[in-house]
Parts: C-alpha cells; sequence; structure tokens
C-alpha cells in the first residue's frame, strides 16, 4: 500500500464534495478507546490530524496504534485511500422507485466482475468496507447456497444504508454513499504501460445507487446534498422502468405475466424524475435554463425481458457488445451500442414520447441501451416479493457502464468502431 499522500495534488471528497488537498486528511484513530466525533456521533472513531507516523508511513493515534483509514476534514466521513493514489470516476444512477437501480447496480458489478479479464482490466473493491452493502446484495443473487428458493434486495431508503448523515451542530446533512472500485489495466492491455505507471492509469469508479424518491419534487430542499454527486459526475445513468409506463404496460400484458404488469402495481411518471435531476443539476452546476448537461446521459431501458417482443427482430441475449478485436484491442463497439440506441429511441418515441422529449431538453448526447438484471421476472409467494438465484440471467447488465467508461478519457475501455458481428 502507497502510504505517501502526494500522489494527486487535488482530490474530491466522495461523500461531501468538497475539493481537497491530500495533505489535508485527517486519519480515523484505530484504537477502541478513542471514540466520539463531533460531526459522526459517540460510536464513531475519534479523527485526527497526525503528528507521529511509523516506520511504513501510517499515521499513530493518541494511543500509539497504526491508522488504517483517511477522513475528509469537511464532513469527517471516511475517504477510501484509493482517491488519493487514482484519479477517479463519477458515475451516478438515478430512476423511479422501483425502476430496478438497485438490482442493476447489483448485476452489473457481478457482471464486471466476471468479464473484467476478458477486458484486459482488473475490477475490484477498492474499500471492502464501503462497499459492503453491495457486496451482500451480490451474494443474496449470485452467490446463493439456496439457488431455488426467493430472495429479494431491499428498497433503497432515503435515510437507509445508503446514505450517511452527518450532524454539524444544528445543522444535519444526508450524503449519498459512495460504492468504490479500482480499475486498472492488465498487462495486456492497450494503455499498460509497465508497473511504473500503473497509478497514471487507472481509475477508481465511484458509483451512486439513489433512493427513487428523491427524485420527487417536493422533496428538493430537504435532500439536496444527497443528490449532489449528480453534478460532478462524468456520466448520469438513468434507469427507466417501461413497466411503469401506461402504453408499455398496454403492450406487454398480452406477452407477459410479470407481477409488475398486475392492475394493482403502483406506477410513477418517470420523465419527472429526469426533469427534477435536471433541475439540480443546472442549480449546482450554475447552468441556465436554455444549458444542457455536456456529459453524456445514458438511458437504461430496463426489464428487458418482459417488452423484448417489441424489438422482434434484435436478441440482445446473443449481441456482445464488447470484444478483443485480432490487434489485441479489447474495447466496445460503438456501432452495436448506437444501433441499439437508434432502434431504442424510435420505439420510446411511439410508446414514451415524454421521456425522450425530457431527455432531450435536458441533454444533446443521450444513448439508450437495454437492459435485463435478472434475465427473468420476480415473483410473489404470500405476499413477498423475490427472484430465484437458479432464474437469473442478466442481459446486457454491465454495458452502461462500460458505455460510460467509454465516453471518459481514460482510455480503459476503447471505443472500437468496425463491427465483424
Ligand atoms: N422483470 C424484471 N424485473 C426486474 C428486473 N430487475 C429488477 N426487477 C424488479 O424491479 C423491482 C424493483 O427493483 P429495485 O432494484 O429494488 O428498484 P429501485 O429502483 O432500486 O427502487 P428504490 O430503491 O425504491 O428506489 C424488483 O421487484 C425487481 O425484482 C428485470 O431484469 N426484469
Ligand atoms: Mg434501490
Ligand atoms: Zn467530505
Amino acid at each position: 500500500m502507497n502510504t505517501t499522500l502526494d500522489i494527486q495534488s487535488r482530490l474530491t471528497c466522495p461523500n461531501c464534495w468538497v475539493d481537497l488537498s491530500p495533505a489535508d486528511l485527517l486519519w480515523v484513530s484505530s484504537h477502541p478507546d478513542l471514540r466520539g466525533d463531533n460531526y459522526l456521533g459517540t460510536d464513531a472513531q475519534k479523527r485526527f490530524l497526525p503528528s507521529r507516523f511509523d516506520s511504513d508511513g501510517f499515521a499513530l493515534d493518541a494511543n500509539g496504534m497504526r491508522s488504517q483509514s483517511l477522513a475528509c476534514p469537511e464532513c469527517h466521513l471516511a475517504i477510501p485511500r484509493i482517491l488519493v493514489d487514482f484519479k477517479p470516476i463519477f458515475v451516478s444512477v438515478i430512476g423511479a422507485s422501483s425502476s430496478g437501480k438497485s438490482y442493476f447496480l447489483t448485476s452489473a458489478i457481478w457482471e464486471l466482475r466476471r468479464k473484467c479479464q476478458a477486458l484486459r482490466l482488473s475490477f475490484a473493491d477498492a474499500d471492502p468496507v464501503a462497499n459492503q452493502i453491495i457486496s451482500e446484495h451480490e451474494q443474496k443473487l449470485f452467490l446463493s447456497d439456496k439457488p431455488s428458493e426467493l430472495v429479494a434486495i431491499s428498497r433503497t431508503e432515503t435515510d437507509g444504508e445508503l446514505y450517511q448523515q452527518v450532524n454539524y451542530g444544528t445543522r444535519q446533512e444526508l450524503y449519498a454513499r459512495p460504492f468504490v472500485f479500482s480499475l486498472k489495466p492488465t498487462p495486456d492491455h492497450i494503455g499498460y504501460k509497465g508497473e511504473k505507471e500503473l497509478r497514471l492509469v487507472s481509475r477508481a469508479l465511484c458509483l451512486y445507487d439513489n433512493a427513487g424518491e428523491h427524485f420527487r419534487p417536493n422533496l428538493e430542499a430537504a435532500l439536496s446534498p444527497a443528490t449532489d454527486h449528480l453534478a460532478l459526475s462524468e456520466a448520469l445513468i438513468y434507469v427507466f422502468d417501461p413497466l411503469q409506463h401506461p402504453r408499455f404496460r398496454q403492450l406487454c400484458r398480452k406477452h407477459s405475466q410479470d407481477p409488475q404488469l398486475n392492475d394493482d402495481f403502483q406506477v410513477v411518471r418517470q420523465d419527472e424524475v429526469i426533469v427534477e435531476a435536471a433541475k439540480r443539476i443546472r442549480l449546482k452546476a450554475n447552468l441556465a435554463e436554455h444549458e444542457q448537461f455536456n456529459k453524456p446521459l445514458i438511458v437504461a431501458v430496463n426489464k428487458l425481458d418482459v417488452w423484448q417482443h417489441l424489438l422482434p427482430n434484435i436478441d440482445f441475449n446473443n449481441l456482445h457488445p464488447f470484444q478483443a478485436t485480432g490487434d489485441g484491442v479489447t474495447g466496445i463497439y460503438a456501432n452495436m451500442i448506437n444501433e441499439a440506441s437508434r432502434v431504442l429511441r424510435e420505439l420510446l418515441v411511439q410508446a414514451a414520447p415524454e421521456v425522450v422529449a425530457a431527455c432531450d431538453s435536458f441533454c444533446n448526447d443521450v444513448t439508450y441501451i437495454p437492459i435485463s438484471p435478472q434475465g427473468c421476472s420476480p415473483e410473489v409467494k404470500e405476499g413477498n416479493w423475490g427472484v430465484r438465484p437458479s432464474s437469473l440471467k442478466p442481459v446486457w447488465a454491465e454495458v452502461p457502464l462500460l458505455y460510460a467508461l467509454s465516453r471518459t478519457n481514460c482510455g480503459l475501455v476503447p471505443t472500437i468502431s468496425n463491427n465483424s458481428q
């Protein structure tokens, strides 16, 4: 582990978004007696500015114990060490309640772990503690020891474990908890320049799940910091759920028994989600009403397993949008993604024109990508919703994230324009 804090000259706290110098970082004491933080409460380990270091360069706390973690001087929340070493890429996931954001992130991360080797990337948890929630979700869905029994990921609550509360005296703030991963090229990657250069070409991928409620207009004031990460993200992934859209519901009922199509299922106006997110981003980024978001907006059109009959000529199960080419480059096929996006946009213009209009008015770089994180419908047993791990077969779940990475200038996921498929 590198212990000198001078690799990046500046870094951004992934919790409160303040811009920092690594020299200002606090350390988190390790000794069990050193508890109590004025912002985080009596149970939190004390934060301190170090004056003593051990021979490996780790700070020693007041009781002489080696400190392992860093914290932000502004919000006191933990900052994964990787952010000192690697440049970050922030990606936020938004969408209405029950649109499938949490299942999407879980499947996407699982698939990336499985497929990264083929992409000549090493993809790993940068901070197992920070990623514990998503790891538990992965365990539930993909590593179950009783795969034929129903399991479920619980709803993301606005006051739940995906948010962190900080008490600044009389003021309280709620910050979204990032999931943080390291992305490094392996020696056979085109961008690999040797061990010494690894820090320059590797990245820390920070992902944010959100509770759908955060995009209800009336909650704006109370939840502002919780959604501030949107404005700083390299790409936004908007999960659109056709199963919550009246026109799509009609089109799917004849073909699917998915319980989400039942009459009593609550549906919401999903164009409002993007309008609300746009409003907050404009405010935070100081953009005028007519100015457009200048990063990619990726619309992940979810639950493809239910509506795939609407695109009968395309079998997404057998289309692989990233592959190794003969000249040793592994990347994403721009043509295939662009074609999928074009076809999907046409479908949405017919079935949900208000969603396309809302996306277009916010951003001129919109890509539509079909996904199915489960590849099957959930089931309801005695009033409880869940999926059987043995039935899961994700389709394109990792593609929105890979596409987002390909749109940054990090070079880790190159774009390949010639598509031989
Ligand atoms: N048919 C189908 N249903 C899916 C798929 N992925 C997720 N779902 C269902 O979508 C529902 C909502 O999923 P979540 O991931 O919890 O939704 P969310 O957007 O995180 O919701 P909040 O946390 O409330 O904001 C669950 O009942 C899932 O079983 C899919 O690929 N196909
Ligand atoms: Mg959720
Ligand atoms: Zn902070």
